[in-house]
């Protein structure tokens, strides 16, 4: 349901002649994807024809053999000619494409199938523009290598974090109750979604491994062998979630210490077995030493040992390993300087830099917390010139809204992606994770995508998952263009009644809602005021008086975290220069982070010329009007669009209105009880 890739995005593909040549399994994928739109809307479809044929559209490997036709070598030939001028003469790689005009044929050329694949994409993204005569021709290839999502899916279901960890969409599109779920067509039906993003990678089990998912790795390896076989004709492949005390649970041995030659020896010899089995095996996802996940520190190893020790096993196949850098003591108060949580990441690996293999990325979370509404970018990614890095996102909306509230995050990733961390004009987080040769770690997300009719519960939040495959592919774009190019697709002209008001609505519902959301929930960059637990909803002193070093300081004189070198944590000093001198000083941090790096008193103004406490009543006010006015927009698309997808998404916006008042009235009065100062605007606060 309002996935992108409804029949009707196909379209301009039908009613014309296509010819596809070349050989593989993704280029069978693109023929079966021109015939299924030839079958529904005219046209035909040759594969590597051995007569004369007249084309609209050709889709060409180029290093497959001429054939006869004649039209089709001359937009081969128009092809590679637009090749040599377009680029700098860079090869299309593995996953590029080229899309060419020919007088009345676009072609569209690729050095290997996952190219055409992607080239097929565009051209339904471009509709009849493909078809555009003064067309120029455009060369397209992936920024970053990998574009990855992990999915915190959990193949038994767990008392607590039930069959998918912060899932929001129902149950898993893997496993159900233990067991792969029978629906292959639906995860091939998701597969294809995410070619179509762009993503290429896909870990298919929780990184807090149960009993039941470390078995995948050896026993129930056949479960994973079948996932990876329905994902991989779009390209996509699998990783695994494995647990570092694998040794010892699975392979009975004493010990699981990343030294130990009993350890590497079982690690080579599995790794062997699983990829015999799965050959295009992605590699592995590890949490280690996190909230009770096992790790070197028992061993009084440190985490290159750990992440060189499964890199080493996994180098002969090509795999590589993704060890997240979320490691921290979950056990921990404010003692003393040294145990803020945000400084944990940067202390535990900024001084492990050049010591990993080079098929280890370090997948860091892009903020130093825990993905919380608004962070600043984590100081690791600026910490580690000489280690693969990727950024790990959140699509899933653990603290956003738990797709119960529209809240599109293509903006916020966007500033993340564009921080420049040694000053404004540098180099910026997307150099860092496409890297030198594009050997850069490249980009990692928290899946949201269940069983739900809808995949993604929030039928707008399918968005945030579109966005963020698009990013992945070029961490440069607009996302406003991204979320047009979804809404397009999402719902095509055919299937809606007014298609301009449809977009027009959409953008206005959607392209701000990140900020609304930042606005009625915790101020300025303080975070964490939500419910403990399942973390939706406020609670204002939730995590106040708890072991997660998740706290806000408020007080009677006033409200956030000093992260000062000068007077705090010293959190600050960790970024390079330019910035460690920015959020050093309450005068200089920008407004949206004062709190998380500055504890000061309500009455401090801030750069907008507001006091802080005043800047909580306006914004906590102002957040509720929009999404009241969210809800007004969103009638008036009743019977434009599919009404099972307009019932649920009224349905969300009201749940949304009812919480973001409760956010507004909670925030609000806890400030003004702790403060005493009345709203100068003289709103009733209760
Ligand atoms: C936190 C989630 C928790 C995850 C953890 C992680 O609350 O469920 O296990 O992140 O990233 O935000 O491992």
């Amino acid at each position: 349901h309002a996935a992108w890739l409804p029949p009707e995005a196909f379209r301009a593909l039908g009613a014309r002649r296509v010819l596809i040549h070349g050989d593989g399994l993704l280029v069978d994928t693109v023929l079966d994807e021109v015939s299924r739109a030839c079958a529904r809307y005219g046209g035909r479809v040759w594969h590597s024809p051995s007569w004369d044929v007249d084309v609209d559209l050709v889709f060409a490997l180029r290093g497959a053999d001429e054939l006869p036709s004649l039209s089709v070598r001359a937009a081969r030939a128009a092809g590679e000619a637009a090749l040599a001028e377009t680029g700098d003469g860079a090869p299309l790689g593995d996953e590029g494409f080229l899309l060419a005009r020919d007088g009345d044929v676009t072609v569209v050329l690729a050095d290997a199938p996952a190219g055409l694949l992607y080239g097929l994409f565009h051209v339904v993204r471009l509709c009849a523009a493909a078809f555009d005569p003064a067309r120029p021709a455009e060369r397209h290839r992936p920024a970053l290598r990998r574009r990855m999502l992990n999915h915190w899916d959990n193949v038994a279901v767990h008392p607590v974090m039930g069959q998918v960890e912060r899932g929001y969409a129902g149950g898993s599109i893997f496993w159900q109750e233990g067991r792969p779920r029978g629906d292959r067509a639906r995860l091939r039906e998701y597969a294809r979604l995410l070619a179509c993003t762009g993503v290429n990678a896909v870990s298919v089990n929780n990184v807090n491994v149960g009993r039941t998912e470390a078995l995948l790795l050896t026993d129930r390896l056949g479960d994973v062998a079948e996932i990876a076989d329905v994902l991989r004709p779009y390209g996509i492949r699998v990783h695994l979630s494995v647990s570092f005390a694998a040794p010892m649970i699975l392979g009975g041995l004493p010990t699981a210490d990343p030294l130990d030659d009993a350890v590497r020896a079982w690690w080579a010899a599995t790794t062997r077995r699983v990829y015999e089995r799965i050959p295009d095996f992605g590699g592995y996802l590890v949490k280690a030493d996190s909230e009770g996940q096992p790790g070197p520190f028992s061993y009084g190893r440190d985490h290159a040992d750990g992440a060189n020790l499964l890199a080493e096993a996994l180098a002969p196949h090509g795999g590589v390993v993704h060890w997240r850098a979320f490691v921290y003591n979950h056990h921990q108060d404010w003692r003393d300087r040294s145990t803020d949580r945000a400084r944990a990441a940067y202390d535990h690996f900024a001084p492990l830099d050049g010591r990993f293999r080079t098929n280890v990325v370090l997948q860091v979370k892009y903020g130093p917390v825990d993905f919380q509404t608004r962070e600043p970018v984590s100081p690791v990614l600026a910490a580690m010139p000489a280690t693969r890095l990727a950024v790990e996102l959140q699509v899933t909306q653990e603290y956003t809204g738990q797709q119960r509230h529209v809240c599109h995050l293509g903006p916020w990733w966007s500033e993340v992606l564009r921080f420049a961390p040694w000053g404004p004009g540098g180099r910026t987080i997307a150099d860092v994770v496409t890297g030198e040769a594009a050997a850069g770690g490249g980009l990692v997300a928290v899946a949201n995508v269940g069983d739900d009719r809808f995949w993604t519960g929030h039928p707008l939040a399918q968005a945030n998952l579109y966005t963020f495959g698009r990013l992945a592919w070029d961490p440069r774009r607009d996302p406003a263009e991204v979320l047009d190019e979804w809404i397009t697709l999402t719902f095509p002209p055919s299937a809606t009644a007014d298609p301009d008001l449809v977009r027009q609505t959409l953008h206005e519902i959607m392209d701000d809602s990140w900020r609304s959301y930042e606005r009625y929930t915790a101020p300025l960059g303080v975070g964490f005021m939500v419910n403990p637990g399942d973390h939706y909803g406020p609670g204002v002193d939730g995590y106040e008086y708890t072991r997660w070093g998740t706290y806000h300081f408020a007080d009677r004189d006033g409200v956030g975290v000093d992260r000062s070198r000068a007077s705090g944590t010293g959190f600050a000093a960790q970024y390079p220069p330019y910035w460690a001198k920015v959020y050093e000083s309450p005068e200089s941090c920008p407004d949206e982070l004062l709190l998380f790096f500055h504890h000061v008193p309500y009455g401090h103004v801030l750069h907008s010329g507001s006091t802080v406490i005043q800047h909580i009543y306006d914004t906590h006010f102002a957040g509720v009007e929009e999404v009241v006015a969210m809800r007004r927009r969103w009638q008036t698309l009743n019977g434009m669009i599919d009404p099972s997808v307009y019932e649920r998404v009224a349905e969300r916006l009201d749940e949304q209105v009812r919480c973001a008042t409760e956010w507004r009235d909670q925030v609000n009065t806890y400030f003004l009880r702790k403060s005493g100062v009345p709203d100068e605007r003289g709103r009733e606060i209760h």
